[in-house]
Parts: structure tokens; C-alpha cells; sequence
């Protein structure tokens, strides 16, 4: 099974700041353990960021053929972005949302995703455990 992890703006500064919301991991530490656990799972994983929008959705568009499943944190991108909604849409690819805080405990304006109704399901406020219960809940939903 190949995943594909979509990084969306501004999380190439996790780690340095922030992290009473985010943690203290980088975002490489991040996907080192993604690969780690997706290594004992039998999943192969790309993993990308972009502070672009027309590149995720390039991503997004490109993953039709090569990928079964994408794991998405749109950042802020998940309250404004119709374009990547579209592209989730368009290809067809099962997409599960993720974000490290609990966007429901935070300001109101987070508490809309323009992506959560194109997608499976929302893994919300994990931290960077939201990566990895994300990677165990693709594997388990294709298995089925
Ligand atoms: O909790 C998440 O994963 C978010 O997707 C993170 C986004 C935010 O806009 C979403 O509402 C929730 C922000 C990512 C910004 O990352 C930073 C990392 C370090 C320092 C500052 C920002």
C-alpha cells in the first residue's frame, strides 16, 4: 500500500516555535517516525510539504495511479482552500484529514474544514501521534 503525506504552509517551522500547540518535533522527526511505523506495517510512504497551495493540489492531482491513500494537513489551508477540496474530489483518492492541536478548542475560525466533508475521516489533536493513527487507520480501512 503506498501513502502519500501532504504537509500543508508553514509546518517546516514545527519545532522551533509554537510548541505548547504543536510539540517540539520537527517536521522531519516527524516523518521519521512515520517511516519507522509504516516500515512494520508493510506501507510505503512519500512525504512532502508545501507552503504553496497550487502545489498541493498539484500533489494531490499527480497521486491518481501511484497512490491508494493520502494523508492530508491542509494548516490553514484546511479553512479556505476550495481548490484543494476540489482536487480531493476530482481524484478520488481516499484522504484522511489530520492536524497536530485540536482545531475544536481552538479559535472559531478553525472550526471549519473546507476538506472534511470530501474526506474518509478527521484525525484531530493527537500531535504527532495524529500521523501515525492516521497511517494504522489506512492500512486497517484498505485491509478490510
Ligand atoms: O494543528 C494543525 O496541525 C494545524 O493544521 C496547524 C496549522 C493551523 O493553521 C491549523 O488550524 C491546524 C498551522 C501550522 C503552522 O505551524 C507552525 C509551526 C510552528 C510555528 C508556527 C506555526
Amino acid at each position: 500500500m503506498k501513502i502519500l503525506f501532504l504537509n500543508g504552509p508553514n509546518l517546516n517551522l514545527l519545532g522551533q516555535r509554537e510548541p505548547e500547540i504543536y510539540g517540539s518535533l520537527t517536521l522531519a522527526q516527524i516523518e521519521a517516525k512515520v517511516r519507522k511505523h509504516a516500515a512494520k506495517l508493510g506501507a510505503e510512504v512519500d512525504f512532502r510539504q508545501s507552503n504553496s497551495e497550487g502545489e498541493l493540489v498539484s500533489w494531490i492531482q499527480q497521486a491518481r495511479g501511484s497512490f491508494d491513500l493520502i494523508v492530508l494537513n491542509a494548516a490553514a489551508y484546511t479553512h479556505t482552500s476550495i481548490a484543494l477540496r476540489d482536487a480531493i474530489s476530482a481524484v478520488g483518492i481516499p484522504t484522511i484529514e489530520i492536524h497536530l492541536s485540536n482545531v475544536y478548542r481552538r479559535e472559531e475560525f478553525r472550526h471549519r474544514s473546507m476538506i472534511a466533508p470530501v474526506c474518509k475521516g478527521v484525525i484531530s489533536g493527537f500531535g504527532a501521534n495524529s500521523y501515525l493513527l492516521a497511517l494504522e487507520a489506512a492500512v486497517n480501512d484498505t485491509r478490510k
